[in-house]
């Protein structure tokens, strides 16, 4: 049976992980969950994700959430050998991606994930911005990205010269920023942020998804 996704075409986390379905040409169902209705809250939904929320993925009865491991299942199962995760018995390079993949929880998701919420989400749904989160969440980011350009100063992408799914977990709150004006990723400020959110924003897997 194909792998199905319930998710919800808008939302990031959801985005995160149809990425790495596009990224690996990995045939899948999706399963839209209608947030409008409350789907996601309903007692079918919560008995698989208890927290009411998107995505889950059901892969021929195995039942899956949190966007990050549903990745790393989907790349260790789907992708091949060392295609966007190492190959789980390289000790030091899974070590360096899972430290890449913790700078992207820790230091990115943190601070973009609430400037969304605060930017583009409140506003969508008639609620007020709060103006001085904006500014000191803004002003974190900003150092942590500078931080970012000194590590790919050194690499081509945050775990080493290859692209992983720590690169990729960026994309959907990173769009989110331009869409806030928010132009840390492509102003130059930073070049080498710029070259690399340039090169993993540009691939066919996320145009696709973000279309
Ligand atoms: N850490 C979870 C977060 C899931 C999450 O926050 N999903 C959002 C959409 S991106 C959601 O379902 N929001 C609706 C709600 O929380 O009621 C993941 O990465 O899957």
């Amino acid at each position: 049976m194909v792998l199905k996704l319930h998710g919800n075409p808008r939302s990031t986390c959801t985005k995160r992980v149809l990425t790495v379905l596009e990224e690996l040409n990995v045939p899948y169902e999706f399963v839209e969950v209608d947030f409008a209705k409350g789907e996601h809250k309903s007692p079918e939904f919560v008995a698989v994700q208890p927290f009411g929320q998107v995505p889950y993925i059901d892969d021929d009865g195995f039942k899956l959430y949190e966007s990050r491991a549903i990745a790393r299942y989907i790349a260790l199962k789907y992708g091949g050998i060392g295609k966007l995760i190492p190959d789980p018995s390289d000790l030091k390079k899974t070590a360096l991606f899972e430290q890449a993949a913790s700078v992207e929880q820790s230091n990115f998701d943190a601070f973009a994930g609430p400037l969304a919420y605060e930017n583009v989400f409140k506003p969508l749904f008639g609620q007020q911005t709060d103006k001085a989160a904006v500014e000191r969440l803004t002003a974190t980011l900003d150092a942590k990205l500078a931080v970012y350009d000194t590590i790919l100063s050194k690499s081509k992408y945050l775990a080493g010269d290859e692209i992983t799914l720590a690169d990729l977990f960026h994309l959907p709150y990173g769009s989110l920023l331009a869409v806030q004006k928010i132009d840390f990723l492509e102003s130059g400020k930073y070049p080498n942020v710029a070259r690399w959110w340039k090169d993993i924003s540009g691939r066919a897997s996320w145009k696709k998804v973000n279309a």
